[in-house]
């Protein structure tokens, strides 16, 4: 299919808003993102990075009040309030798109207004979806190229005229006061105006993969997850597939590529922060990957957290926000145990130790993912993998010990449900504030939670053999405050626990949250891991628990009656065990 009157239709209405002097449909061909490096280099967009070390990688930096998500200026604009629900920010569509258009009028005067066709998910997939955005940031544009497949594939995937996600993108004047990202999910349609920032800007990751697609998977019967996806390979050849959500800049980047330190057991990269997923005729759960590469978290990644995406941004990167070295190589802080002599920090200025960090402490990789090391063969597979386990994991210093499993597919939604985490510097805002973040979706369901908990429920019922719920915590601290877990490519060895309970090989021991490990069931071997502290790392307390619980009592609370009786009763059953 080639462009449709709808989609021409929708790009006029666009430009008649905005007025841009000039519109270019990308195609998304290597010479185009070539074109728009160029001319970013040329305006200063872009910075170049060492071409040896570094070869065809830039530095952007972007406006110093726009560098995170912004979930105060985020809405979702239903008709009806209550179907956002009181995990959104809600707005009418007609205010909505009063007060934006206030903002988007003639806001691409004199500017290239640039239309990108998108798709997301693989060619040839059933489960794909097409996007369509305008935006007047080259750099957004080249993004799209790194992150979606932009271009006549997009148009191809088209099963009817109006068959897209349609995104209004524009800098306007960059002004935190006059920013807005609005979701019209009955209209499959996004206006975001006032921001370059990723999850705010590249329309096809949060506001299409996971705001609009939560609603269309409600109504068609499919998830749209915040969650990466990996193989988990065991000596035998044999891999499991899992899906994990964790918070942002919460370690699902380092866990989708992690190296495992087990020996014979091996990590496959299928996807690092959303997944589409479906029951096929066969009750199998299966999950693409959306993206075609990774957005991430640059600081704290190093040789030692995540030697494969070291290696995969020594080319064709786009750096955000990060500080430059003397000899133009990007630097963030945890690169390196020093930080090199002569740094520049994130906007430009000499920087000089002890003060704020170098780099933005979310500032980013942008990076197609097959550059990945450990890509899994067949993570473009059109009929997705089979997913056998699901992980949901957080940021808790305290309360939440490192894996436990749910006792069934209600219980284990449950576990997603009063997931709790630390708040990160990934949205703009108060860092390590504890709140309630239901399967690391809460900035990003499109719809009322309760809602969506009762069509996780009804989602177990459909599957042949429901996927086991698991759910972590790396980040649990001793007294002293240090982490009691060493993380990283050691986490394989809880993977590891998880593939053995999938297979019914291991033990596990009952406490009111769950399933944790038996003793020995762990692998420890070549770890130093005492047992004093191991307990401690497993341990469940009734104290903190009850603290938890009511925490998430709390905030269960404003669904009322919406929140299905199940929810409820599972907290009710925990608090139960707890006396
Ligand atoms: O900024 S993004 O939303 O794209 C990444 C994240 O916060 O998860
Ligand atoms: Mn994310």
């Amino acid at each position: 299919m080639s462009v449709t009157s709808v989609a021409e239709q929708w790009v006029e209405q666009a430009a008649g808003l905005t007025r841009p002097s000039r519109i270019v449909w990308s195609d998304g061909s290597k010479a185009e993102y070539e074109s728009l490096i160029e001319s970013m280099l040329k305006d200063g967009t872009l910075l170049p990075l060492n071409p040896r070390t570094y070869p065809n990688c830039y530095l952007h930096r972007s406006h110093p009040q726009d560098v995170a998500r912004t979930e105060q200026l985020t809405f979702i604009c239903t008709r009806e309030r209550d179907d956002a629900g009181p995990n959104n920010n809600w707005m009418s569509p007609e205010d909505a798109k009063e007060h934006a258009g206030g903002y988007l009028r003639g806001a691409m005067r004199d500017r290239t207004m640039w239309v990108v066709p998108y798709l997301m998910g693989p060619a040839g997939s059933s489960m794909n979806r097409v996007g369509i955005m305008v935006t007047d940031s080259p750099y957004v544009v080249a993004s799209m190229h790194i992150m979606t497949r932009v271009g006549p594939v997009a148009l191809q995937h088209m099963r009817s005229d109006d068959d897209f996600v349609a995104g209004l993108h524009s800098l306007a004047d960059l002004s935190p006061e006059r920013r807005l990202i609005l979701h019209f999910p009955e209209e499959k349609l996004i206006w975001s105006v006032g921001s370059g920032y990723g999850g705010n800007a590249l329309l096809g990751k949060k506001c299409h993969a996971l705001r609009i697609g939560s609603w269309q998977a409600r109504q068609e019967g499919w998830l749209a997850e915040h969650m990466l996806i990996i193989g988990v390979e065991d000596p035998e050849g044999e891999v499991t597939y899992l899906a994990a959500a964790m918070p942002s800049a919460s370690g699902k980047t380092n866990l989708s590529m992690a190296i495992s330190q087990l020996p014979g057991w091996r990590v496959w990269t299928l996807g690092d922060d959303i997944a589409w997923m479906h029951v096929d005729a066969l009750g199998q759960l299966r999950a693409i990957n959306p993206e075609r590469g990774f957005f991430g978290v640059a600081p704290q990644t190093s040789e030692r957290t995540n030697p494969n995406a070291m290696a995969m941004v020594r080319s064709n990167t786009i750096f955000t926000n990060v500080a430059l070295t003397p000899s133009k190589e990007p630097w963030w802080e945890g690169m390196t145990p020093e930080p090199p002599a002569g740094l520049v920090d994130w906007q430009g200025r000499p920087w000089t130790p002890g003060g704020a960090p170098a780099a933005h402490a979310n500032s980013r990789f942008t990076v197609l993912a097959q550059q990945c090391p450990s890509i899994a063969p067949n993570w473009e597979d059109p009929e997705g993998v089979p997913i056998s386990g699901i992980v949901f994991g957080s940021r808790r210093t305290r309360t939440v010990p490192l894996v436990s499993e749910g006792f069934d597919w209600t219980h284990g939604v449950f576990l997603g449900a009063s997931m709790t985490t630390e708040t990160t510097a990934a949205i703009t805002g108060q860092v390590g504030v504890v709140r309630c973040d239901s399967m690391a979706m809460l900035p990003f369901c499109g719809y009322n939670m309760a809602d969506y908990f009762t069509h996780w429920l009804d989602t177990g019922p459909r599957l042949a053999r429901p996927p086991r719920i698991f759910r972590v915590n790396w980040f649990r601290r001793d007294a002293e405050g240090r982490f009691l877990w060493p993380g990283y490519g050691e986490n394989v060895r809880v993977l590891r626990w998880m593939v053995e309970r999938i297979r019914g090989q291991t033990g596990a021991d009952e406490t009111p949250i769950g399933y944790v490990p038996s003793a020995g069931a762990l692998e420890l071997d070549g770890l130093d891991m005492p047992a004093e502290r191991l307990r401690e790392t497993l341990r469940v307390d009734r104290d903190e628990w009850r603290e938890s619980l009511d925490e998430t009592d709390r905030f269960f609370a404003p669904f009322g009656p919406r929140l299905p009786g199940q929810i409820t009763a599972s907290l009710a059953d925990t608090r139960r065990r707890f006396v």
